[in-house]
């Protein structure tokens, strides 16, 4: 997929990976896409009862990345666009995995195309914050912080990233102990709650 023919020097080329500004989609040979469902992500949401009336098989965000290196190369960066479904398990909104980086002192870029939610990002001492994401903003993630994004609002919440490709991802830390805190609906507002 990575290998390059040679090109003779001087060459134009026509692109041939897009990035549609407005709906964050990325388009091209060299797109790669990816999904979660609800049931992958069950253990993820605290409220077991709610989780259990909903549809295992519902996508609750899917990836789409343009990785230009091999996986894991120094030096090379990606890109890649998120998007996450409106929605909640109970009071619980729709979100990511989230993980800290295997390469932990990697930071990442995060920016928002469309849509409402918050960052979620907690450091090593396990304590979080939270950084609304909103059309427009963007978003920086520090080394050793652990990030995840959930959906607070009515419509799909869409943003990109960029990140090195050797940061990785470590999702284990996540899946034993989760975030210390957890994007929660009350009276109809978004708040991060302990627990
Ligand atoms: C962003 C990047 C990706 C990540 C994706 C989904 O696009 O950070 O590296 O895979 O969000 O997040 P997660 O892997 O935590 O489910
Ligand atoms: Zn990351």
């Amino acid at each position: 997929m990575n290998q390059k023919q040679e090109i003779p020097a001087n060459t134009i080329l026509k692109p041939s990976q897009f990035f549609k500004i407005t709906r964050g989609s990325m388009e091209g040979s060299e797109v790669a896409n990816s999904q979660r469902t609800l049931g992958e992500m069950a253990s993820y949401y605290m409220d077991q009862a709610a989780l259990q009336k909903l549809d295992p098989n519902e996508i609750i965000y899917r990836v789409q990345s343009h990785m230009a290196v091999p996986e894991g190369s120094p030096g090379g960066i990606y890109f890649g666009t998120t998007f996450i479904k409106p929605g909640q398990v109970g009071k619980e909104y729709f979100m990511t995995k989230g993980h800290f980086h295997s390469k932990p002192e990697c930071g990442e870029y995060y920016f928002c195309i469309k849509g409402t939610g918050v960052l979620i990002l907690m450091n090593r001492q396990r304590v979080c914050r939270g950084e609304h994401m909103a059309s427009g903003t963007l978003h920086y993630v520090p080394g050793e912080t652990a990030h995840r994004v959930a959906n607070c609002g009515n419509e799909e919440l869409v943003f990109s990233a960029c990140w090195p490709s050797d940061a990785g991802h470590n999702y284990e830390e996540i899946e034993k102990n989760g975030f210390s805190s957890r994007l929660l609906e009350h009276h109809g507002a978004a708040q991060l709650v302990n627990g």
